[in-house]
């Protein structure tokens, strides 16, 4: 194993995460004006300016600034990866997928706009994405835009987010999930994007080709600590709540880290996940890399 990395100096992560999040949602807000057809546009933005926490633009952002960059090199793709999540959500919470009436505290898209609209959200946020993309400052060299945007196509394709959920439905309600194909599952469902966020902002920032991988890896690793950590949260969180048999049901029949490996060895997993992420920013300026190891921390030992 490697050395632990260094202790990271103090950061305040919440007051960086509000000020990225402000920064992005103004853009957002911009980007996607009510116009007409005003009704596709009220479904993309009911769920693109819902609150959410924008840790992959946080992530992009960081790892663009960390390699060199500036903020606004970072922020067209930071908001065209909000876009993505939005949209990746939108479909998820689909009768044919999910099936959520709920989602951040609200009714879900297609509750709201009716599925019809709700798939043409999605499809329409998904390339407005690609379009963002583009639209980086002109002292960006046209190639790293370029490298970015074909990454980004692989990382959701059928060899990326798609092949993740694809994997989640086939293995619904089998009780014999292994381990391989759970973190098959969390690599590409969330990962994916994760490790795009953290490689894109490298890319764009002109970082060199072994910054370019230590913030993929890192990315990586981070992606599936999310979903670590989420499956902890969903036994520690509902035994805290008898009686809530519902939930208790689904949890039941859905393959989860603390039902493979354990609840303490998934503390223990995730906890190594975060290491694991942190050891990749250790050729780093550990000033600079602060927003980024905190968020490893952050990340790790959320509650809710
Ligand atoms: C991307 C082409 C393409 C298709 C999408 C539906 C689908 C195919 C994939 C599902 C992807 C999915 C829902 C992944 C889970 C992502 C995730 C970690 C969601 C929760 O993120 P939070 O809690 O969200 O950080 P907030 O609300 O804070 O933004």
């Amino acid at each position: 194993a490697s050395a632990p990395p260094p202790a990271p100096p103090y950061f305040d992560l919440k007051a960086h995460m509000s000020a990225i999040a402000e920064a992005v949602n103004r853009e957002l807000d911009v980007l996607v004006p009510v116009r007409y057809p005003e009704k596709i546009h009220e479904a993309m933005r009911y769920s693109l300016l819902s609150p959410g926490k924008r840790v992959l633009p946080l992530m992009c952002i960081s790892a663009c600034e960390l390699v060199g960059g500036s903020q606004d090199v970072a922020l067209p793709a930071a908001c065209g990866l909000e876009m993505i999540h939005a949209m990746s959500l939108i479909h998820d919470d689909l009768p044919c997928m999910d099936n959520d009436d709920l989602r951040r505290g609200k009714p879900t898209n297609h509750k709201v706009f009716g599925e019809d609209m709700a798939v043409l959200a999605g499809d329409a946020l998904l390339t407005l994405a690609f379009e963002c993309m583009t639209k980086t400052p002109s002292s960006v060299p046209a190639g790293r835009v370029v490298r970015s945007i074909a990454i980004l196509g692989k990382s959701l394709g059928a060899q990326g987010v798609v092949a993740g959920q694809i994997m989640d439905i086939a293995s619904e309600g089998d009780p014999d999930v292994s381990l391989e194909t759970l973190e098959y599952i969390h690599v590409h469902k969330t990962g994916a994007l994760v490790e795009f966020a953290a490689a894109c902002g490298a890319i764009l920032g002109g970082g060199s080709e072994e910054e370019i991988a230590s913030l993929s890896e890192y990315g990586r690793c981070l992606g599936l600590l999310h979903q670590v950590v989420d499956d902890i949260l969903d036994v520690t969180k509902s035994s805290q709540q008898l009686g809530k048999t519902a939930g208790k049901d689904v949890l039941a029949k859905k393959a989860t880290y603390p039902k493979l490996l354990g609840l303490k060895e998934s503390q223990d997993f995730a906890q190594e996940l975060a290491r694991r992420a942190k050891s990749f920013l250790s050729s780093f300026d550990p000033q600079k890399a602060a927003p980024l190891y905190s968020l490893a921390d952050y990340i790790a030992n959320r509650q809710s």
